[in-house]
């Protein structure tokens, strides 16, 4: 089938704008001598606009604002914070279709993909809103009479929030919702691929914090590249660096916050795996490799990029899932019916055709897909076919991730040996295993099965709820953002003993003078 033209760039241009006027953004124009980041689509590879990006100068300004804010905000009682997150998600609510027009339009994914992200930043509010009414401590039993041992949660300080491309929206949600409720302040340096949905996403959160009383300085936007990125993290006023993207980044982020005694929250590459064991559902498991390994082009964190299959299905599974990709709508994201999306650059797509080649010269086979896909009226544009390729065992190339829809097949003859495959790459982040037997499903999620922080039976490794931890292990990084305790690395604890006594018994029975 011959894909249809993405409209033409004015087009998208004037859609863009419309977006932006309805959620009162404006696009500040670029000032003479004075960074600059480009806005662009890959629906055809054009660029859409310039716009103003920050100075060094201008990230400490912004972390200065933000940290005197933060004397106001930490004492503003959590569930009155709540409302400024209660209110934005309203906004949200009532913008999702702008502010997925946007993800669209800048991160390349289909309409229902994007809108999915929007939905993700509104229920992240709905939790972030809970959490602030629960955001308390503990008190343990004293071994002194007379004595009450505590723990009180309090407000870290500035947060400084790094976000990539592929999830232009949610993965900053996930921490500005939770820091809010925390009372930290945000400042946000999106992926410099994505400055519209970020302007998008700021003009409502200011407008949140306008109607609800929060200081305007709660939330900071700071857009530009890696020497914005790099001014955000060196300045010892944010207390908390949340960085997700490249392990390259997270290698260059790590130690500089570390030298200077800040927190990180690291959210990095993933080499996601699910393994396959004969007694599967193969029609559900069709379902869930091609959503977890061709959705959004290939490009989440979670998307699924080896295969374990044990020997005795791994012939008839490779059949479905070659007819399952042969038949991938492959183009355009707004016309319907696409479910692949364009990669987010030509150098994406030269990552990805690299990989193959070295997937091959190692003895692996592509059994379907890897080809270039031209849409017409869009030559800047990299779209791909997703490729399957059957690999004699897992070599360097299937230890790394590649950013794109590659997915590696390897075969094993037991539990056991798919699990040491599945362990056996550098990074943690999410995996899953498709049995019907639920001692296999057991020791998959045991202590001594998969070694990563998502650990799903019989679904596949992207799509998570926001109500769980997300993150992972390894060179993912370690961090933990979005549901479950993972607000503790947005807040300090302080620990509390309180004499309410005539004497002063010591810990440990000491005895003084
Ligand atoms: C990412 O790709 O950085 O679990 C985040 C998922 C999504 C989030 C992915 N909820 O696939």
């Amino acid at each position: 089938s011959t894909p249809s033209a993405p409209t033409d760039t004015a087009a998208l241009r004037a859609e863009a704008m419309a977006a932006l006027d309805r959620v009162g953004a404006a696009v500040p124009a670029p000032v003479a001598g004075h960074p600059s980041v480009t806005a662009r689509t890959p629906l055809t590879g054009a660029d859409l606009f310039p716009v103003a990006a920050a100075s060094r100068d201008d990230v400490a300004e912004a972390v200065g604002a933000a940290h005197a804010a933060f004397r106001v905000w930490r004492s503003v009682p959590a569930p009155v914070r709540g409302r400024t997150v209660k209110r934005f998600g309203q906004l949200l609510e009532e913008h999702a279709t702008d502010l997925a027009a946007l993800v669209t339009l800048e991160a390349g994914k289909i309409p229902a993909e994007a809108l999915g992200e929007v939905q993700e930043m509104v229920d992240i509010c709905d939790l972030a809103v809970g959490l602030s009414r629960q955001v308390g401590g503990r008190t343990m039993p004293s071994e002194r009479a007379g004595h009450r041992l505590t723990e009180q949660w309090h407000p870290l300080g500035v947060v400084g929030v790094i976000s990539a491309f592929n999830f232009p929206v949610a993965v900053w949600s996930w921490n500005t919702a939770v820091a809010l409720v925390c009372g930290d302040p945000v400042v946000w340096k999106p992926s410099e691929l994505t400055p519209l949905t970020a302007l998008a996403c700021t003009a409502l959160l200011d407008r949140a914090a306008a109607e609800t009383g929060a200081p305007a300085d709660v939330h900071r936007l700071v857009l530009g590249g890696r020497e914005t990125g790099d001014a955000l993290v060196r300045d010892d006023r944010v207390a908390l660096v949340s960085a997700t993207g490249s392990e390259r980044m997270g290698t260059a982020v790590a130690p500089v916050v570390a030298a200077r005694h800040g927190r990180t929250l690291l959210e990095l590459g993933g080499n996601n795996a699910a393994v396959v064991m004969p007694s599967a559902d193969l029609d559900l498991v069709v379902r869930a490799v091609v959503f977890a390994a061709v959705g959004t082009a290939g490009q989440r964190c979670t998307t699924m990029r080896r295969l374990v299959v044990h020997e005795d299905v791994v012939e008839p599974l490779l059949e479905r899932l070659r007819t399952a990709y042969a038949g991938l709508p492959v183009g355009d994201p707004r016309e319907p019916g696409t479910l692949v999306g364009p990669l987010v650059s030509a150098a994406a797509r030269d990552a990805m055709v690299a990989a193959l080649e070295a997937a091959v010269a190692d003895g692996g086979e592509v059994v379907v897909g890897g080809e270039r896909v031209d849409v017409a009226g869009a030559p800047a544009a990299a779209y791909v076919r997703p490729a399957l390729v059957r690999m004699p065992h897992q070599t360097a190339v299937v230890r790394r991730e590649t950013f794109a829809p590659v997915l590696y097949v390897l075969p094993c003859r037991s539990l056991d040996e798919a699990v040491d495959i599945h362990n056996d790459v550098p990074q943690g982040l999410s995996s899953s295993i498709f049995t019907r037997d639920a001692r296999e499903a057991e020791r998959f999620l045991s202590e001594a099965g998969s070694d990563c922080g998502i650990v799903n039976v019989n679904i596949g490794t992207s799509g998570a709820e926001i109500g769980g931890a997300f993150g992972g292990e390894k060179t993912t990084g370690g961090g933990r953002e979005s549901g479950s305790d993972s607000w503790r690395a947005y807040m300090r604890r302080a620990t509390n003993t309180v004499n309410y006594s005539d004497e002063l018994p010591l810990a440990q029975g000491v005895s003084f003078g």
